[in-house]
């Protein structure tokens, strides 16, 4: 079971959250490179969360790759890009990336009162 999937086992509920959490990632980017550590560590972050959202590979992305320095300052990945209406994010250091995504999960999902 991913993190994601909280405590629940009632199928709408799952359903309701899965949505909710497509939602919450919709537009935000993950620029990587496939034989990049710190981005295995935000692509396994990404799992255990259960979360799906675009990933691009700048060095099979040229276009790609300028847009990350251009806009975000740096050719560095992991990078995760955050629209935010006409402004954006360009947050670099997976583990920074890493805490944004478990945040976003618990706020979606926040776990069950103990
Ligand atoms: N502290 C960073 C390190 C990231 C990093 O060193 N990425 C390498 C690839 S493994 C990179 O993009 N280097 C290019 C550069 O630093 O300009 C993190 O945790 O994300």
């Amino acid at each position: 079971m991913s993190e994601s999937e909280g405590s629940s086992a009632d199928p709408g509920e799952q359903r309701r959250l899965q949505r909710r959490l497509a939602k919450a990632v919709e537009g935000l980017v993950l620029y990587e490179r496939k034989w990049c550590p710190f981005c295995m560590r935000v692509g396994l972050t990404l799992r255990s969360l259960g979360l799906e959202l675009e990933r691009i590979d700048i060095g099979t992305d040229p276009e790609a790759a300028q847009r990350l320095e251009r806009e975000g300052g740096k050719r560095m990945v992991p990078c995760l890009y955050i629209p935010d209406g006409e402004s954006a994010q360009w947050l670099y250091e997976s583990s920074d990336i890493i805490a944004y995504l478990r945040a976003l999960v618990e706020e979606m999902a926040p776990p069950p009162e103990s």
